[in-house]
Protein backbone atom coordinates (compact mmCIF):
# COMPACT_ATOMS: atom_id res chain seq x y z
CA UNK A 1 0.00 0.00 0.00
CA UNK A 2 1.35 3.36 -1.09
CA UNK A 3 2.03 6.15 1.39
CA UNK A 4 -0.43 8.28 -0.41
CA UNK A 5 -3.62 5.84 -0.05
CA UNK A 6 -2.89 5.49 3.59
CA UNK A 7 -2.74 9.09 3.66
CA UNK A 8 -6.49 9.18 2.40
CA UNK A 9 -7.47 6.46 4.50
CA UNK A 10 -6.58 8.38 7.62
CA UNK A 11 -8.11 11.55 5.99
CA UNK A 12 -11.34 9.56 5.29
CA UNK A 13 -11.27 8.10 9.36
CA UNK A 14 -10.57 11.41 10.61
CA UNK A 15 -13.93 12.68 8.54
CA UNK A 16 -15.88 10.10 9.90
CA UNK A 17 -14.77 10.16 13.46
CA UNK A 18 -16.57 13.53 13.30
CA UNK A 19 -20.06 12.84 11.83
CA UNK A 20 -20.09 9.60 13.58
CA UNK A 21 -18.05 9.92 16.80
CA UNK A 22 -17.91 6.12 17.47
CA UNK A 23 -17.04 2.31 16.01
CA UNK A 24 -18.64 2.86 12.68
CA UNK A 25 -14.84 4.37 11.06
CA UNK A 26 -13.25 1.11 12.21
CA UNK A 27 -16.06 -1.62 11.04
CA UNK A 28 -14.46 -2.69 8.58
CA UNK A 29 -10.59 -1.73 9.38
CA UNK A 30 -8.01 -5.21 9.06
CA UNK A 31 -4.57 -3.98 9.08
CA UNK A 32 -5.19 0.09 7.85
CA UNK A 33 -4.78 2.05 10.82
CA UNK A 34 -7.05 4.60 12.02
CA UNK A 35 -6.37 7.80 13.86
CA UNK A 36 -7.85 8.36 17.30
CA UNK A 37 -6.86 12.35 18.21
CA UNK A 38 -5.89 13.23 21.49
CA UNK A 39 -7.08 16.50 22.20
CA UNK A 40 -8.44 18.73 25.20
CA UNK A 41 -7.18 15.54 27.52
CA UNK A 42 -9.68 13.11 25.85
CA UNK A 43 -9.63 10.30 23.30
CA UNK A 44 -11.50 11.20 20.27
CA UNK A 45 -13.27 7.88 20.69
CA UNK A 46 -14.41 6.17 23.71
CA UNK A 47 -14.03 2.44 22.29
CA UNK A 48 -12.83 1.44 18.64
CA UNK A 49 -12.60 -1.93 16.90
CA UNK A 50 -10.62 -3.89 15.20
CA UNK A 51 -9.13 -6.95 13.89
CA UNK A 52 -5.95 -8.69 14.82
CA UNK A 53 -3.05 -7.31 13.02
CA UNK A 54 -4.36 -3.37 12.90
CA UNK A 55 -3.50 -0.33 14.26
CA UNK A 56 -4.39 2.73 15.39
CA UNK A 57 -2.69 5.92 15.37
CA UNK A 58 -2.77 8.55 18.09
CA UNK A 59 -2.22 11.89 17.38
CA UNK A 60 -1.68 14.46 19.96
CA UNK A 61 -3.28 18.01 19.07
CA UNK A 62 -3.05 19.14 22.08
CA UNK A 63 -1.18 22.80 22.37
CA UNK A 64 1.08 21.87 24.83
CA UNK A 65 0.14 18.68 26.97
CA UNK A 66 2.01 15.68 26.62
CA UNK A 67 0.03 12.28 26.89
CA UNK A 68 1.41 9.11 27.82
CA UNK A 69 -0.84 5.64 26.26
CA UNK A 70 -0.26 2.36 28.09
CA UNK A 71 -2.30 -0.96 27.95
CA UNK A 72 -3.39 -2.82 30.76
CA UNK A 73 -4.96 -6.10 30.37
CA UNK A 74 -4.82 -9.57 32.03
CA UNK A 75 -1.18 -10.21 31.86
CA UNK A 76 -0.43 -7.32 29.22
CA UNK A 77 0.97 -4.25 30.04
CA UNK A 78 2.23 -1.97 27.29
CA UNK A 79 3.56 1.51 27.36
CA UNK A 80 3.85 3.94 24.33
CA UNK A 81 5.87 5.96 26.26
CA UNK A 82 5.23 10.20 25.69
CA UNK A 83 3.30 11.71 23.39
CA UNK A 84 4.53 15.13 22.77
CA UNK A 85 1.82 17.90 21.26
CA UNK A 86 2.48 17.17 17.54
CA UNK A 87 3.30 14.00 17.23
CA UNK A 88 1.52 10.68 16.56
CA UNK A 89 2.56 7.44 18.16
CA UNK A 90 1.24 3.87 16.22
CA UNK A 91 -0.62 1.22 19.06
CA UNK A 92 -0.70 -2.13 17.04
CA UNK A 93 -2.79 -5.15 18.25
CA UNK A 94 -1.65 -8.57 17.06
CA UNK A 95 -3.52 -10.33 19.61
CA UNK A 96 -7.20 -10.65 20.09
CA UNK A 97 -9.43 -9.58 23.02
CA UNK A 98 -10.52 -6.30 24.88
CA UNK A 99 -8.14 -3.48 25.88
CA UNK A 100 -7.85 -0.58 27.64
CA UNK A 101 -5.67 2.23 26.79
CA UNK A 102 -5.23 4.86 29.31
CA UNK A 103 -3.12 7.53 29.80
CA UNK A 104 -0.52 8.13 32.37
CA UNK A 105 -0.28 11.59 32.85
CA UNK A 106 -4.75 12.27 32.70
CA UNK A 107 -6.23 9.10 34.37
CA UNK A 108 -9.81 9.99 32.94
CA UNK A 109 -8.77 9.52 29.89
CA UNK A 110 -9.51 5.62 28.45
CA UNK A 111 -9.82 4.28 24.72
CA UNK A 112 -11.60 1.03 25.03
CA UNK A 113 -10.36 -1.35 22.02
CA UNK A 114 -12.27 -4.09 20.56
CA UNK A 115 -9.40 -6.66 18.65
CA UNK A 116 -11.43 -9.30 16.73
CU1 LIG B 1 -3.24 12.33 28.51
Amino acid sequence: MGSSIKGRVFASAAGLACCLGGLQAYANASTVAGIVIQKARQFGFRAVTLQAGGSIVLSNEEATAVHHAYIEADGIRRDFGDQAPGSRTTLVFSQRGDFLVLCGVHPKMTLAVHVD
